[in-house]
């Protein structure tokens, strides 16, 4: 049966890693898949989660299963790391989901469920697994603009002009911070104006965070998914802890699902138990686990808060000199953009070509877009870089 299958695109992200690995070049510079790298170019584990797990091992005397929602002390430090106290508790009902990728696909299934003509509208770029699971699910997508190629900013009208064209029954996937591929973010100012849009169009919010922490701060990371859930009557949150507490593979994330009232709420905790079931049953505990021990440790968290403003200022002074480094070489503040962006990435808004040179001259990899992870730079590989992006002419 299985002659019936057809080759699937592959993803590009993936498939940059596996060139970039196969490249004998010593000098090659790995600024492709979204991981935090340290300046000697490792992933190492936070020191708070090496803490929390020699806590679990000593502790934990029974590996029986949880719940299908995962551990409630999970739920309930994630919710207070994300909203913190934003709406009543009683609100956010919540499901533990293998990753955000896991999150995400779990708030599209009960989007589904709750509504099987909605339409997702998603910013035009996105991370392509988004489109990738809305394609997969048979949801209808409506891209918003948002990329301005021009400033490498966002181009707030064309957004706003495009979002009002949702209407009630419509869901409106948001990044809460450090929007993945491009880096160009919402002021306050902007996120109030999406908030008037999200309340005269009645479209359901759908906020991806799975950057708190590495933009300008745990708190002002999440400030704009803390107004908006508290200004609206229903919002879907898939949160990660892939990067902020940089366990990637033990795939740990959050689906928050907050009602209106209590009738809805419990519908939606029982929906969302519901749809793990039919997935995976019972969602990942130890990356879970960590998480709830470290939030709940007052040393403990304030450890990880500690290296996590470390990793977040390590990314913005890369970013500062990138930028004054191409200001040099160009003359010009063209390049002013890099030191704005926030979070991981940056799109240098070039062309595949240009992107494609960069690799083949100069053995630098980056995603075909543009998008470059700025984790992957340090002090000796920033000129590099900059030298090669003024010699290929971007
Ligand atoms: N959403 C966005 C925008 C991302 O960039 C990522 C990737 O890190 C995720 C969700 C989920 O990542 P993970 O499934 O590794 O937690
Ligand atoms: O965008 C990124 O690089 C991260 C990591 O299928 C990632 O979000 C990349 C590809 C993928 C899952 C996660």
């Amino acid at each position: 049966m299985f002659e019936t299958l057809k080759a699937q695109p592959a993803d590009k992200i993936l498939a940059l890693m596996q060139m970039y690995k196969d490249d004998p070049r010593e000098t090659k510079v790995d600024l492709g898949v979204g991981v935090y790298k340290d300046a000697t170019g490792l992933t190492p584990v936070m020191r708070a989660v090496k803490a929390a797990e020699h806590k679990i091992w000593e502790a934990q005397d029974s590996k029986v299963y949880t719940g299908l929602a995962g551990d409630p002390a999970f739920a309930d430090a994630m919710i207070d790391l994300v909203l913190d106290g934003a709406v009543p508790r009683a609100t956010v009902a919540a499901a533990a989901t293998p990753g955000g990728t896991g999150a995400v696909r779990q708030a599209f299934e009960l989007i589904q469920m709750a509504k099987p003509d909605a339409r997702v509208f998603v910013s035009d770029p996105t991370w392509p697994n988004h489109l990738s699971m809305l394609k997969y699910l048979n949801i209808e997508i409506v891209p918003y603009r948002y990329f301005d190629n021009e400033t490498r900013g966002v181009d707030f009208d064309g957004m706003l002009a495009d979002l009002k064209t949702a209407h009630a029954g419509d869901v409106i996937l948001l990044h809460g911070c450090c929007h993945n591929p491009t880096g160009a973010n919402l002021n306050a100012t902007e996120w109030d104006a999406v908030i008037d849009v999200l309340q005269s169009t009645g479209a359901t919010p759908m906020i991806d965070i799975a950057y708190q922490g590495f933009g300008d701060g745990l708190q002002e990371d999440a400030a704009a998914t803390r107004k908006i859930v508290s200004s609206v009557p229903e919002c879907l949150i898939a949160a990660s802890c892939s990067k902020n507490f940089g366990i990637y593979r033990e795939r740990t994330g959050l689906l928050m699902a907050v009602a209106s009232d209590a009738t809805a709420h419990d519908l939606n905790q029982q929906t969302l138990a519901y749809l793990n079931r039919q997935n995976f049953s019972f969602p990942p505990d130890h990356g879970a686990r960590v998480v709830s021990t470290i939030l709940n440790d007052a040393t403990l968290k304030a450890d990880w808060m500690a290296e996590l403003e470390e990793v977040r200022n390590a990314m913005l002074d890369l970013r500062q000199q990138l930028a004054d480094e191409l200001q040099r070489l160009s003359g010009s503040d063209r390049f002013g953009f890099l030191a704005q962006h926030r979070g991981m990435f940056s799109r240098l808004g070039t062309t595949p070509e240009k992107v494609e040179q960069l690799r083949t001259e100069h053995g630098i990899y980056m995603v075909g877009d543009s998008r470059m992870n700025i984790a992957g730079l340090n002090t000796k590989s920033v000129p590099i870089l900059a030298q090669a992006i003024i010699d290929v002419g971007i």
